[in-house]
Parts: C-alpha cells; sequence; structure tokens
C-alpha cells in the first residue's frame, strides 16, 4: 500500500472501546508484539466506538477499531479483519454461561435454563440488530423469545415453573451481552422468575457471580478475551459450557482500506 500510509492517516491510534474489556488489552499487547512503538488504544466505550466508526465510513475516512463478532457492525457495513500471524487475538472463541456457586441447589430451574441455554451468530445477530435500529431490548428479547419458541422450549426443558424468585444476572454493556441477556432474562421470567439485569464493568461482573453477589452471566469470552479473569475465578465459579460458538476479536477496519495485515501498520 505505496499510496496511503494508514498509520498516519489515523494518527497512529487504534480506536478502543472500555479499557477493562479483553479486546482493549488485546489490543495493547498486539502494539506490544507488533512493536508500534508510539501507537495508542484509545480508551472509550462501544457505543463511542461504534458512532466513530459510522462517521469514518459516512466519510470514507480510515479508522482501525477493536472489533469483535458477532457484531451488528458486519450486518450496516463492509468491514474486514487485519490478519494477525502472531496470533494475540487467538483463534475462534466461544461465548460461556458462569453460575454462582450453589445456584444449583437455591434455584434448579434457573440452573437449567442457564445451562441449557445455547444459540448461534444468526440468532444474536437478528436481536442485536433490531436493538441498534433503535428496538428497546427488552422488547426486542421479548419479541424473540415469542418468535423463537421452539429453541426456547430446548433451554426451558425440564425446568418448572416458579413463584417470583429474585434472580440477578449481570452482564456488560457491550451488544453482544446486552442482547444475550435480556433473551435469557425474558426466559427466565416468563418461568416465573422476579429478573434483575445489572450492567457492570467486566472484572466487576466476573467479581459477581464469583462472590455470589450476581446469580449469573451470559458474557465470558474464552478462552483468550476473558482468560485473564477465568483462571482468576474460575474455582469460585460454575463454568456452565458455550451458549454461543464461532465469536471472534480483532482490530477491525472498514473494507475500502487497502490494507489486510496488522504486520502493514507502521510504528
Ligand atoms: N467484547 C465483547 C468483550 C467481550 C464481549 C469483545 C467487547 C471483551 O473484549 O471483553
Amino acid at each position: 500500500n505505496g499510496e496511503v500510509n494508514y498509520s498516519e492517516a489515523v494518527d497512529y491510534k487504534i480506536t478502543g472501546i472500555e479499557a477493562g474489556a479483553g479486546v482493549f488489552k488485546a489490543s495493547e499487547r498486539v502494539v506490544e508484539e507488533y512493536g508500534l512503538d508510539g501507537w495508542e488504544v484509545q480508551a472509550s466505550s462501544s457505543g463511542a466506538m461504534a458512532t466513530a466508526l459510522g462517521e469514518a465510513i459516512k466519510n470514507e475516512e480510515p479508522i482501525i477499531v477493536t472489533g469483535w463478532s458477532p457484531h451488528w457492525k458486519f450486518a450496516k457495513y463492509d468491514l474486514k479483519y487485519l490478519e494477525d500471524p502472531k496470533g494475540v487475538y487467538g483463534d475462534e472463541e466461544i461465548i460461556a454461561t458462569m453460575a454462582r456457586q450453589g445456584l444449583e441447589e437455591d434455584m434448579p430451574n434457573a440452573y437449567k435454563v442457564l445451562d441449557q441455554f445455547f444459540w448461534t451468530e444468526d440468532d444474536m445477530n437478528s436481536v442485536m440488530l433490531e436493538i441498534t435500529d433503535g428496538g428497546d431490548p427488552e422488547e426486542v428479547a421479548a419479541a424473540w423469545v415469542e418468535d423463537n419458541a421452539e429453541k426456547v422450549a430446548e433451554w426451558t426443558e425440564g425446568a418448572e415453573e416458579v413463584d417470583g424468585k429474585e434472580i440477578e444476572l449481570v452482564y456488560v454493556e457491550w451488544d453482544t451481552e446486552v442482547a444475550s441477556t435480556h433473551v435469557v432474562g425474558k426466559v427466565l421470567e416468563d418461568l416465573g422468575f422476579n429478573v434483575t439485569v445489572t450492567p457492570l464493568d467486566n472484572a466487576v461482573m466476573w467479581q459477581a457471580v464469583a462472590n455470589g453477589e450476581g446469580d449469573a452471566m451470559v458474557a465470558a469470552w474464552l478462552p483468550g478475551t476473558h482468560g485473564d479473569l477465568y483462571e482468576e475465578y474460575k474455582d469460585q465459579l460454575v463454568d456452565l459450557g458455550a451458549n454461543l460458538e464461532g465469536a471472534k476479536i480483532g482490530l477491525v477496519v472498514p473494507s475500502y482500506m487497502d490494507i489486510d495485515s496488522i504486520e502493514d501498520l507502521e510504528a
């Protein structure tokens, strides 16, 4: 790419998200390991990142963001991941469900649903897109649950209705987790639970389930993205396994940028 020096054009900045996100920390390791001296991963929020990406695309300007999939941005815009030959971001990931210890004994029916919750990237995308287009997360989740009764019946198989038991799901306000948490919350609500969904910082979310302040979360990106938090808390958590397969994180750019690899960035 002799024509445009993208490194200079983006002012040696990667448009990041919350500093506590795994993809943010991994991107700082990328700067280290690829020797991108003088580069900065800018801490921000997922919402601000998405706005900056949309603005850049509107103006056909270059931008490099910390990205992940599933995410609605791939449906809205023509984007690509930069290759990561050093493998800093790791391979395909799963999104897993974690429950607090004792949940199975205290709320066996909720535990069963959380354990059986599993959906696809397409499922998640359809919920995410509608929320992004202005839908209220609770309403979008309720409509999805109603339209997908067969799938939901697999999650609730063997679970009995309860009468107003309190349960708290913790999550982070990433688009992916807003979607999944509200869907699972609605399914539990329909079973008779009194569900609270509480947005937290990433590390605090893990800690809350580990110390039992929260009952469960469906937002564990593994093995790489939240690998450090998993190692720290795994002995205090009940790992209910994948709720989605084929997730990924990395650096994402608009397809009109004539650049393919992180190695093409210049210090
Ligand atoms: N994400 C979305 C999170 C996990 C879910 C990729 C922004 C993270 O990087 O921690």
